[in-house]
């Protein structure tokens, strides 16, 4: 297999996990490039689901060698914890490399998160609040702290002493929170170190050697297409570049080196968080009603949607041709894997967006301005579905009941791009690929 970028084609959620640990036993490196502990990817361990926040899904693979790149954010505490579990689970985290450049979460990036959602009030973001946001902000102001200022214990202090000046006045006189001492910081932080330093890398030079040696790199999204910084659906988006593109500065690997995009799409959409969802189908609680509040319930109960790292509950809607065919330009995705279509088993029609219409006008293309985007009805194609027929052990595209067969055709046709993989159930097992 060549050098692949897996990405998510949606708002996170696809099942970025369970494909990425069904492909990474033939990747020699499997990396993530963006993000940080605000990802969950469930991957299945013998007769266990585990969360995975920070570690690439590669670390099932002992040949595997997991590589937290320069574009990632870490909290120190979650990765040691997370290597803890692994550890536990009998999964080994020898091979584990971090890059030197990559940015450390701080406490007060944490309080600054909840600080700023809890002003926002009802425009909040929905942030997982992890301090993702603020220590990508820290990064671009060119004031954050990396993996290698952590490990020298003389630069830790000194960087951490100008960091608080400011934070601390900003938590205090804007927020009214507490503030943080050096002393604090350096006695929660500097015990990390020690665990993080036999891990720490030149990553990017790492990732280069091994393309001359011919060995094959896997790039792991976190998050999705509509959650990217550029890409997304802004200001209700993370703060770091999901998309395939974010893959080579966050890993320093050239463009040149990737031959495959591989987006991952769920058979319907979701999104947690606020911002606009023009397929949502409300629930009662948001003021859904009918059948659309039907339908969206038994999305969420059928696919189990609720958030791996905060456990909220996922809004549902219908599959959306019009992102699809928007994430499969901005990634330049060569084929999609199509998960979750056995939770779709418990509908008798179902609904594919082709395009939008806000204000009498027709949108075949995503549109420029959030503003249109929010106010846009969907325009739907509906279709047959295969109620009562399992398909969860479907081996081959060719074994599943015709309108599923002419579901997943239709989502080709209106996304341009091909299905080379579907899943069909949570476990490695349930799933096929198409030749
Ligand atoms: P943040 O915390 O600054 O990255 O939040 C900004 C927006 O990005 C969304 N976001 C996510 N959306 C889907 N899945 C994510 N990971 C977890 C999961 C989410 C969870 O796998 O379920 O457990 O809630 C993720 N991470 C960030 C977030 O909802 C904001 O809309
Ligand atoms: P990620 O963030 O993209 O890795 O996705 P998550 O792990 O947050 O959410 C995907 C959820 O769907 C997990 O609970 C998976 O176990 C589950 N899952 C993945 N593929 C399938 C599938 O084809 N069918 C069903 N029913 N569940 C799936
Ligand atoms: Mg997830």
């Amino acid at each position: 297999m060549p050098n692949v970028v897996l990405v998510g084609a949606q708002w996170g959620d696809e099942g970025k996990g369970k494909v990425t640990d069904l492909i990474a036993r033939d990747f020699d490196y499997v990396v993530r490039y963006q993000g940080g502990n605000n990802a969950g990817h469930t991957v299945i361990h013998g007769e266990k689901k585990l969360a995975l926040h920070l570690i690439p899904s590669g670390i099932m693979y002992e040949d595997a060698i997991p590589v937290i790149g320069n574009g990632v954010v870490v909290n120190p505490q979650v990765l040691v914890e997370e290597m803890e579990m692994l550890e536990g689970e009998g999964l080994s985290c020898d091979r584990l490399k971090i890059s030197c450049d990559a940015h450390v979460i701080m406490p007060y990036h944490i309080e600054l998160d909840k600080a700023s959602e809890f002003r926002l009030g009802k425009n909040e973001i929905g942030t997982t609040n992890r301090g993702i946001g603020p220590c990508y902000q820290d990064k671009a102001a060119r004031s954050g702290i990396r993996i290698q200022d952590l490990l020298d214990e003389h630069v830790f202090r000194m960087k951490v002493e100008a960091a608080l000046e400011t934070k601390n006045a900003i938590l205090e006189k804007v927020y009214g929170k507490r503030t943080f001492t050096v002393e604090e910081i350096c006695e929660a932080y500097l015990p990390y170190a020690e665990v993080i330093r036999p891990h720490m890398a030149e990553t990017a030079q790492l990732l280069n050697d091994a393309l001359r040696e011919g060995k094959q790199i896997l790039f792991e999204g976190a998050q999705g297409t509509l959650l990217d910084i550029d890409h997304g659906t802004y200001p209700f988006v993370t703060s770091s570049s999901c998309c395939a593109g974010g893959a080579a500065t966050g890993s320093g690997v050239g463009p040149t080196a990737i031959d495959r995009v591989l987006g991952i799409q769920k058979a319907y959409v979701t999104r947690v968080g606020a911002g606009p969802f023009p397929t949502e189908l409300l629930y009662p609680e948001n003021g859904g009603e009918g059948q659309d509040a039907i339908d969206g319930d038994l999305l969420c109960s059928e696919g189990h949607e609720f958030g791996v790292t905060t456990g909220r509950k996922r809004r549902c809607g219908w599959f959306d041709a019009v992102i699809a065919r928007y994430a499969a330009e901005v990634n330049g995705l060569t084929d999609i894997a199509l998960t979750k279509l056995d939770v779709l088993s418990a509908f008798d029609e179902l609904k594919i967006c082709v395009a939008y219409e806000c204000e009498g006008k027709r949108y075949d293309y995503f549109p420029m301005q959030q503003s249109v985007l929010f106010h846009a009805k969907p325009i739907y194609k509906t279709m047959p579905g295969w109620k009562g027929k399992d398909i969860t052990s479907a081996k081959s595209f060719d074994e599943l009941p015709q309108e599923a067969k002419d579901y997943v055709s239709e989502i080709e046709r209106l996304s341009g791009v091909k299905a080379s993989i579907i899943s069909v159930g949570p476990d490695r097992n349930q799933t096929f690929m198409r030749g």
